[in-house]
């Protein structure tokens, strides 16, 4: 019957999946109650306003930022994870870390030079791009600068028109690779150097760099002085200048601004690592070690850690460091402790005299991403997932959302819950020794203390006990098996915001 009131009213377009239904069900109340298409269509807006607004009530608002969050570009830099650092200059045929800048040009002469074989190297390692030392200490440079005849121009190397930056950002762009830039603020060979006007030579090189080889994600630079001329660096002028040129190019530096050094060499975060900072008054070149290495609960910058580490003893190629590339272990005790510390990893590796990735290098790079694979393969967090609050008790933040695969949803507490927890039931007994978090930090980090436990039959007892998540946290502990697993958030600036639960048997 309703069917047919439809049809001699010429409401045809109705009749469709739930707008059929939604009419139907219009159609009878109205055919038996009023018995007219006035009363019909009064019941019909009148229920179409109430559906309107108890989806208007019904949608919770976001929670809001913690200040201070990341820039759009500071967001997508985290989101790289990991990439290379490729050192490669006057050094690597003089055999030296640190030149003094007196080599003649003419010893920079790589054999058999392949930017192509370097960028399909770091893709097959799973890198996301390169960072190159287009100048070091010793002032060479491997494009050819207005600024200095030291570099490539006066080597023999493609008979001094050659052009390191230029095959290296093509190279970068076929392979899809992200392309970055070290300069060393230090030049041992800069005639200017130790002057003030040799400020403006640096910010030109900048400018030269940052104008002529595409976009540079990422503008790297240190405080390295040299002993004797003590050099007052234009930091400010430094960073303006990049800033003006490439807007989103990450700034890297003991002071950031835009990243900062985690404090030491060795590729290992802390285990608590805030990626806020309190930079006022900081500057390249008198890094706090210790306090680069957590960051600051309460900073009021937003500065995350980068790791650099060298994948052999040196940064630059050395023949004698062949069998000493860092093993399989090693490397992955560093991605645990860079990465899953909320940082970024900078691998470096040395290019070698051919102006090739040693093969030795290859070989390991490759072996760690395989152990990589292998140790995230299968994840483990499936099956029921419940949170003991939800903000607004709303679907969109419930928890989910932190088995969504979606960075960008995330499990969240009503405003003020700051302890609360969420439990996934895997209804079988799982064996597992790793557990990966991230905070949406867009919104800010937030979380400043957690627990993982496991149900042990009659109760949840603690695997691990943290602080910090941040972008990304992997924790690791021995093996344990389990039906269901529990997070803790012990303690959070404002409710907690939580994307991703990730959880893996690894060896
Ligand atoms: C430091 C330099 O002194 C080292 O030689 C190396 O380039 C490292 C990555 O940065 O500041």
């Amino acid at each position: 019957m309703p069917a047919e009131y439809a049809e001699r009213r010429g409401k045809k377009k109705f009749e469709s999946g739930k707008q059929k239904e939604l009419f139907s069900a219009f159609s009878v109340c109205s055919a038996y109650s009023a018995g007219n298409f006035k009363m019909y269509k009064f019941i019909q807006i009148s229920l179409l306003i109430i559906v309107a607004l108890v989806n208007v009530v019904a949608k919770t608002p976001p929670p809001k930022p913690v200040l201070p969050v990341p820039t759009a570009s500071q967001l997508a830099w985290q989101k790289l994870e990991y990439y290379a650092f490729a050192h490669f200059g006057m050094n690597t045929f003089t055999d030296h870390e640190w030149g003094e800048g007196r080599a003649p040009a003419t010893e920079f002469l790589p054999t058999d030079f392949n930017a192509e074989q370097w960028a399909k190297s770091v893709k097959d390692a799973g890198m996301k791009g390169i960072i190159i030392t287009a100048k070091h200490h010793d002032g060479f440079c491997l494009w050819n600068s207005k600024t200095t005849e030291y570099s490539v121009k006066n080597s023999k190397w493609r008979d001094g028109k050659g052009d390191v930056l230029k095959e290296l950002s093509a190279a970068c762009k076929k392979y899809g690779l992200k392309f970055g830039i070290y300069i060393s603020p230090w030049d041992r060979n800069h005639p200017l150097y130790g002057t003030p006007k040799y400020n403006a030579v640096y910010k030109e090189q900048w400018r030269e760099l940052l104008t002529n080889y595409g976009e540079v994600f990422e503008s790297w630079l240190d405080g390295a002085n040299d002993g004797k001329k003590r050099m007052v660096y234009d930091f400010n002028g430094f960073w303006n200048t990049i800033r003006s040129i490439q807007p989103n190019s990450i700034m890297f530096s003991d002071a950031g601004p835009d990243i900062r050094w985690v404090g030491n060499e060795r590729g290992i975060a802390g285990e608590t690592n805030w990626s806020n900072r309190d930079n006022d008054g900081t500057f390249p070149g008198f890094a706090d070690e210790p306090a680069l290495n957590v960051g600051e609960e309460n900073g009021t910058s937003w500065i995350p850690a980068e790791c650099d580490v060298s994948i052999r003893p040196g940064w630059f190629y050395h023949k004698e460091e062949d069998a000493k590339v860092k093993t399989v272990s090693q490397l992955m005790d560093i991605y645990y402790g860079s990465v899953g510390r909320n940082c970024n990893l900078l691998l470096n590796i040395g290019i070698d005299r051919r102006g090739l990735v040693n093969e030795n290098d290859i070989a390991r790079l490759n072996e760690f991403r395989a152990a990589r694979e292998d140790a995230f393969k299968v994840n483990l967090a499936k099956g029921k997932i419940t949170a003991e609050n939800v903000r607004g008790k709303d679907k969109i933040f419930s928890a989910e959302k932190l088995l969504d695969n979606d960075f960008d949803t995330y499990w969240a507490t009503d405003d003020g819950v700051t302890n609360s927890s969420f439990t996934l039931d895997f209804g079988k007994e799982t064996e597992l020794n790793t557990v990966l978090l991230q905070e949406n930090i867009a919104l800010g980090q937030r979380v400043k203390s957690f627990s993982i436990q496991i149900w042990d039959g009659q109760k949840f007892a603690t695997v691990s006990k943290q602080t910090t998540i941040g972008y990304k946290r992997i924790v690791r502990f021995p093996k344990v098996k389990t039906n269901k697993l529990k997070v803790v958030i012990e303690d959070s600036k404002a409710c907690p915001t939580i994307s991703t639960l990730e959880i893996y048997n690894s060896n």
